[in-house]
C-alpha cells in the first residue's frame, strides 16, 4: 500500500469540501479546443494535492500480477494523447436537470489496456473500479475516498492512465499528477488523483456509483420503474453557439445556425428546428475526429418578426436521440429576436 493511502498522512484537501467553476456558456463555445482557464471542474470533496515524487498507484485485486506504479513507471508507457468531450453530468441530486456542462480538450496519458496487460488480468474481471485520493464530505456524508467503475469492456477502447491536459501537467483542480480518463463516459468517470484501481467481479459498493450516478429509469408513463442505470456513456446531445441568445437578427438577412454536437457513439444526423419544434430541418454535420465534438450548421433566413425559438436535435449512430424536455440532455432551445 502506498502511503498515500496512510491514514496518518491523508492527502492535503485545500480548499476542503464542494468545489467547482463554472463553464462558458454554449453561446461562449466559440473554440473548437476549450482552454485550460476555460474548461470545467468538479471536485466534490475538494481538491487534493499530491506530490508526483511519492505518488504511486496500486492496481490489485483479479490480476496475477498486482503492482505499484511510480509516476517515471507511468511514463515509461507510450504517450497517446486525444481529443475527446468532457461533459459534467451536473449534479447527481437533479439527474435530469439539463447542463450543457461541457468541454472539449486534448489529454495525454498511457493507455490503460496497455498498463492492465503487464498485470494480466484474470477472466473472472469484469469491472475496473478506481480511487481517487480525495477525502472529505459531500451530500452530508463523510468519504474516504472517491471511487467509481467502469465495465471492463471498456478498456480496449481508448481509456487513459492521464498526465497530460492540453499539452501541459494537470493542474491540480484537474487531478495532478495522474486521472482516469474515460472518453465517451460522462466526467464522474474520470477519477482525478488515481491511487488505485482493483479489478472485481461485480461492481462497487460506492457513494458515487450506486446512490449518485445511478439514474432512476423511468417508466414510458414517466413513473418510476424502481431500476437504475450507472451513468456512464454520454447520450446524444446539441447546442447552439450562434446565434447567441437574444441576438438581434434583421428580417431577410441570412443567418448561419452552427453549434456543437456528440455523444459517445458519433452523431449521424443532426436536425434544426426555426419555429419553436414545430418543423425539423436537417443541417450539415462534420465527421468526428477522435473523440471531439462534431459542428453542425445550417443556414437560415428569418422571414417572420419577433420573439423566434431556435432548437437543434442530434440523433448518434445507434439511433439515440434527444427528448424535447425532461432529461439531461433535453433539447437546447435560444430565443432570438427579429425585427
Ligand atoms: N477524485 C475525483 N475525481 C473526480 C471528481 C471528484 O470529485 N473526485 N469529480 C468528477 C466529476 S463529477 C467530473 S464532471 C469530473 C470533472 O473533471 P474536471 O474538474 O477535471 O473538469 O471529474 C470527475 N472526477
Ligand atoms: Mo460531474
Amino acid at each position: 500500500m502506498s502511503h498515500q493511502h496512510d491514514p496518518m498522512h491523508p492527502v492535503r484537501m485545500q480548499p476542503a469540501g464542494f468545489f467547482r467553476r463554472i463553464p462558458l456558456l454554449p453561446h461562449q463555445m466559440i473554440s473548437r479546443l476549450t482552454t485550460t482557464q476555460d474548461m470545467i471542474v468538479l471536485c466534490h470533496l475538494g481538491i487534493a494535492h499530491l506530490n508526483r515524487e511519492t505518488w504511486s498507484l496500486a492496481i490489485d485485486g483479479l490480476v496475477q500480477r498486482p503492482r505499484e506504479l511510480r509516476f517515471n513507471d507511468l511514463a515509461a508507457y507510450p504517450k497517446h494523447t486525444i481529443a475527446a468531450i468532457h461533459q459534467c453530468a451536473g449534479s447527481p441530486l437533479q439527474p435530469f436537470e439539463p447542463t450543457r456542462r461541457i468541454s472539449n480538450v486534448r489529454w495525454g496519458g498511457a493507455r490503460l489496456a496497455d498498463v492492465l496487460q503487464d498485470c494480466g488480468v484474470l477472466p473472472s474481471a469484469r469491472f475496473v473500479w478506481s480511487q481517487g485520493a480525495d477525502h472529505g464530505s459531500f451530500g452530508e456524508l463523510a468519504h474516504a475516498a472517491y471511487v467509481k467503475d467502469l465495465p471492463i469492456e471498456r478498456v480496449g477502447a481508448d481509456v487513459l492512465i492521464g498526465y497530460e491536459l492540453n499539452g501541459e501537467p494537470l493542474p491540480p483542480e484537474h487531478g495532478f499528477p495522474v486521472r482516469l480518463l474515460v472518453p465517451g463516459f460522462f466526467g464522474t468517470n474520470s477519477v482525478k488523483w488515481l491511487t488505485r484501481l482493483t479489478l472485481a467481479a461485480e461492481r462497487v459498493q460506492s457513494s458515487f456509483t450506486t446512490r449518485w450516478y445511478n439514474d432512476p429509469v423511468l417508466n414510458s408513463d414517466g413513473t418510476a420503474s424502481g431500476k437504475t442505470i450507472p451513468v456512464w456513456a454520454v447520450a446524444p446531445e446539441s447546442i447552439i453557439v450562434e446565434p447567441a441568445p437574444d441576438a438581434p437578427l434583421r428580417r431577410r438577412a441570412p443567418v448561419e445556425i452552427w453549434g456543437w454536437t456528440w455523444a459517445d457513439d458519433p452523431i449521424e444526423r443532426v436536425e434544426v428546428s426555426t419555429d419553436g419544434g414545430d418543423t425539423w430541418s436537417e443541417a450539415n454535420v462534420e465527421r468526428r475526429a477522435q473523440r471531439s465534438w462534431q459542428r453542425f450548421s445550417m443556414s437560415w433566413h428569418p422571414v417572420a418578426e419577433g420573439a423566434v425559438a431556435l432548437g437543434s436535435r442530434a440523433y448518434s449512430r445507434g439511433g439515440d436521440t434527444q427528448p424535447l424536455s425532461g432529461r439531461r440532455n433535453a433539447v437546447h432551445r435560444v430565443i432570438v429576436a427579429v425585427t
